[in-house]
């Protein structure tokens, strides 16, 4: 047998024969003319013809060893750009960087061509993209499941301030190199149509769904490549198409445009990523999004089962799939319609196979966030579906009647249709319902999970409710990102750690040597120099690295309270200006978010943080002291030349809201300081770095609730705090915009008459001094700088491979490919 090496066997003049080869006949570009664009296609291209062999490899390696795979499925992969990752994966980097340059190009010019494919809002679709990384990296047989949209997420600039949104094409005009079609995978789906009854020959009783419209599933592979283990998995992206021949009939009595409306309506299916992050809208096509990506991702996995000569009775011995949220609930009850209809399993013997598939990952405890969907629209799209969901929620009743006799309350709090005007159900109580395990994404989110979401599910079934802190692959958030200090890094402790990030702690015994402390501090010096000259060419804003870069990196949300860091910075203002005794050590605030399209207050944040942007950036009282940066479009690339350069790292979600956030890993692994609430996992980070290395503030989840149950009263914190009073005012005066003052206004109105619901002006003064803090202790450059030593040091617990060992112990059970 061959052996497999560690990395990937390559010959440099076959390799750039094939970048030519590509050029020309798969780009049909001039050798002499073609632009670095077809270039980085060219060179895509040529690597992906490695991973697509090892792909299918992998594949006959998974079947071979007869064991477990997990199928990971989620409406998002927010994958960020692949080449050069990959190449650090493939153990080719510095190879190929050779052989395009002598090919007449610098590989790191070749890289910025690529867009990044968006096909996710943020933490959730990170998360997922992070955990394919990791499954990678160790082996583990696994497929991820997603949908091939033609626009992902949109791409945000500023008009006057204003967010402003276009469509993003992320494959451009020639298609994204690493993709593959698989034809033979694609699949078909139905949708709307009756259910009818008939009897077979044994005189056994069927239910048959009779879809009126079928939809066809075109399968694209994208290669997630192991690091430096040559195995390579699918992320599996369907794409929906009309299936040909279209409307025969139609077509045949001459319609030829009629012919075609099917066609249109399918391009709709996977045409756009739905731009909303923790909030739910009730859309038909997004439920046909979730229906699509589940039918064919259920088909794929029986075909794959069947084709490697199992029963389908042992399909959860073979099979996990993890759902990543709600949004690919509907999967539950798609695999009870094909057991029991397509191979007529008893209900039981269905349910056996399903409640031992399927484990739910839940992102949010945010009331707004937790997917409804009307029974009627169900009902009408999907009516087989609607029936299996009434049986299953007519046993989960018979079960709670058991536990708890006679007791209404509690059966109207889990069953999984919601009564009301209009019947609604409930995504996330199907979940708990159907499957053997569900999870939190931090500890004290896992936690709430019990105590608030699902008390009385956690009695029911005992052990199901679990946690799962969230982590970030190390490859990309580290090693890629920032190539110097993963060097000083691997100068002393070797180069092992990006597979085994415990082993960072090892750095720790160089956070009081001074030496080590000037290197560390000049590559982040280095790195905020990198930022500073793309802010400069891309925003032309000057920026000075001795500054404090502050950084909160995020999508915009009242709950994340990128309002308080406003009110924070507009204190800044108003002391510079009006307290003459008022030093501070020069701060630049760096912004980035995108708004859901829809949400008006977070576009009005944005606006607001826009127009004090203009005015501080360029107000020579302020003597240089103060800079905001709102950079746009903010997407992974971006955040891998922003997080490198932070100094310190923005957390500051309102306690219990937050359910994890995984920027707050990336930052304290580059070595930025937090400031934070006791909120997701900064609770784990501080334990992990110790109380000094953290800067803590704000209210604790039980006073939060306490607060509110007792009546907060904005007007109270307003009154009594002078500096709190002039930073809220300073937005009601045309200080900084004199022609549009509304979004001014609504932010200020949001937080005094309508309530404050994130408690903004009750964290304000103890963030305010923790923020002083800061500032003192920044200027003593020892301590600081020993302090972003611990955190790169301490925060290897934050892998998402110690993630998915988590996942694979106590949820999928799976064994790693052999060597
Ligand atoms: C809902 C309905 C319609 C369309 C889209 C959605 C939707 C999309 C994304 C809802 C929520 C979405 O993502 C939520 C999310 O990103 N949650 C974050 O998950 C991270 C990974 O676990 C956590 O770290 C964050 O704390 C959590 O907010």
């Amino acid at each position: 047998m061959k052996k497999r090496g560690q990395t990937q066997q390559f010959d440099k003049a076959s390799f750039k024969a094939s970048v030519k080869k590509h050029l020309v006949t798969t780009y049909a570009q001039n050798i002499e003319t073609a632009s670095d664009k077809h270039w980085y296609l060219a060179v895509g291209k040529a690597l992906a013809e490695i991973s697509t062999g090892n792909l299918l490899e992998t594949e006959k390696r998974i079947a071979n060893a007869q064991t477990r795979s997990v199928n990971y499925f989620s409406l998002e992969f927010l994958i960020g750009r692949l080449t050069g990752n990959n190449l650090i994966s493939l153990g080719l980097y510095e190879q190929i960087s050779e052989a395009v340059t002598e090919l007449g190009f610098q590989l790191t010019d070749l890289l910025e061509q690529e867009r990044d494919p968006a096909l996710g809002n943020g933490g959730l679709g990170r998360l997922a993209a992070c955990f394919m990384d990791s499954l990678a990296a160790q082996e583990f047989p696994s497929v991820g499941y997603g949908l091939h949209y033609q626009y992902g997420l949109f791409q945000q600039s500023f008009l006057n301030g204003h967010q402003i949104e276009f469509p993003d094409a992320w494959r451009e005009a020639e298609g994204y190199p690493w993709e593959v079609q698989r034809p033979e995978l694609n699949q078909f789906v139905g949708l709307y149509g009756d259910v009818s009854s008939y009897t077979d020959d044994e005189g056994q009783q069927h239910r048959r769904w009779n879809p009126a419209v079928t939809l066809q599933g075109i399968a694209w592979d994208l290669p997630i490549i192991g690091y430096q283990n040559q195995s390579v998995f699918p992320l599996r992206l369907w794409e929906c198409r009309a299936p040909v021949p279209f409307n025969l009939a139609k077509f045949n009595d001459g319609d030829y445009v009629g012919a075609q409306q099917t066609q249109i309506a399918a391009g709709n299916v996977t045409k756009i990523l739905y731009p909303n992050d923790n909030h739910d809208q009730g859309k038909v096509l997004r439920l046909t999004q979730q229906y699509f990506h589940c039918a064919c991702s259920i088909a794929d996995i029986i075909c794959r089962h069947l084709k490697n000569g199992h029963e389908i009775n042992s399909l959860s011995k073979f099979e996990a799939i993890q759902l990543n949220d709600t949004h690919p609930t509907i999967a539950i009850p798609e695999l009870m319609r094909v057991l029991l209809d397509d191979h007529q399993l008893s209900w039981d013997d269905a349910w056996a196979i399903v409640s031992k598939i399927f484990a739910y990952t839940n992102h949010t405890l945010l009331p707004e966030a937790l997917e409804t969907w009307s029974e009627a629209l169900i009902g009408e799209l999907l009516p087989r579906h609607l029936e299996i969901i009434f049986e299953i929620n007519h046993r989960l009743m018979v079960q709670v009647e058991a536990k708890w006799p006679g007791n209404n309350e509690i059966k109207r709090k889990l069953s999984i249709i919601a009564e009301g005007q209009s019947r609604m159900v409930r995504m996330a109580n199907l979940c708990v319902a159907s499957t053997y395990a569900v999870n939190g994404v931090a500890a004290l989110h896992s936690e709430l999970v019990k105590r608030d979401l699902f008390p009385e599910f956690d009695e029911l079934f005992p052990g199901r409710l679990q946690n799962v802190t969230n982590g970030i692959t190390p490859r990309r958030w580290l090693k890629y990102c920032n190539p110097q200090l993963s060097a000083l890094i691997s100068e002393k402790i070797g180069t092992e750690w990006p597979a085994h990030l415990e082993q960072l702690e090892a750095i720790a015994q160089f956070a009081t040597n001074t030496q080590f402390q000037q290197r560390f501090a000049e590559i982040k010096k280095q790195n905020k120099q990198r930022f500073a000259d793309w802010v400069a060419e891309n925003l032309d804003i000057e920026l000075d690295t001795n500054a404090i870069f502050d950084v909160q990196i995020k999508r915009l949300h009242e709950y994340k309270r990128q309002h308080l860091n406003l009110l924070h910075i507009l204190s800044l203002y108003h002391r510079l200006l009006n307290d003459p005794t008022f030093d501070m050590h020069p701060r630049v605030f760096i912004f980035a978010a995108k708004a859901a399209p829809g949400y008006a207050l977070a576009k009005d944040i944005i606006y607001a943080i826009n127009k004090v942007a203009d005015k501080v950036n360029n107000d020579p009282r302020l003597n240089g002291k103060l800079k905001v940066v709102f950079v746009p479009d903010y997407r992974v690339s971006l955040a891998e030349i922003i997080i490198p350069a932070a100094d310190v790292s923005e957390q500051i979600s309102t306690a219990g809201k937050e359910a994890s956030g995984t920027g707050n890993m990336k930052l304290a692994l580059n070595g930025a300081l937090t400031i934070g609430t006791m909120d997701g996992a900064n609770v784990e980070i501080r334990e992990e770095v110790g109380d000094d290395n953290i800067f803590i503030f704000g209210l604790l989840v039980d006073d939060v609730e306490k607060l509110k149950s007792e009546g907060y009263n904005p007007h109270t914190y307003y009154e009594q705090d002078s500096l709190l009073k002039a930073s809220i005012d300073l937005l009601d005066n045309n200080e900084f915009d004199a022609t549009d003052c509304a979004a001014f206004s609504n932010i200020r109105h949001n937080l005094l008459e309508g309530g404050d619901p994130y408690l903004v002006l009750a964290d304000f003064a103890d963030y305010v001094n923790a923020h002083n803090c800061i500032d003192a202790e920044y200027r003593d450059q020892t301590q600081w700088v020993k302090k972003t030593i611990l955190n790169t040091a301490l925060v290897g617990k934050f892998s998402s491979d110690r993630s998915i060992r988590d996942y694979v112990n106590n949820i999928w059970h799976l064994t790693a490919l052999p060597k």
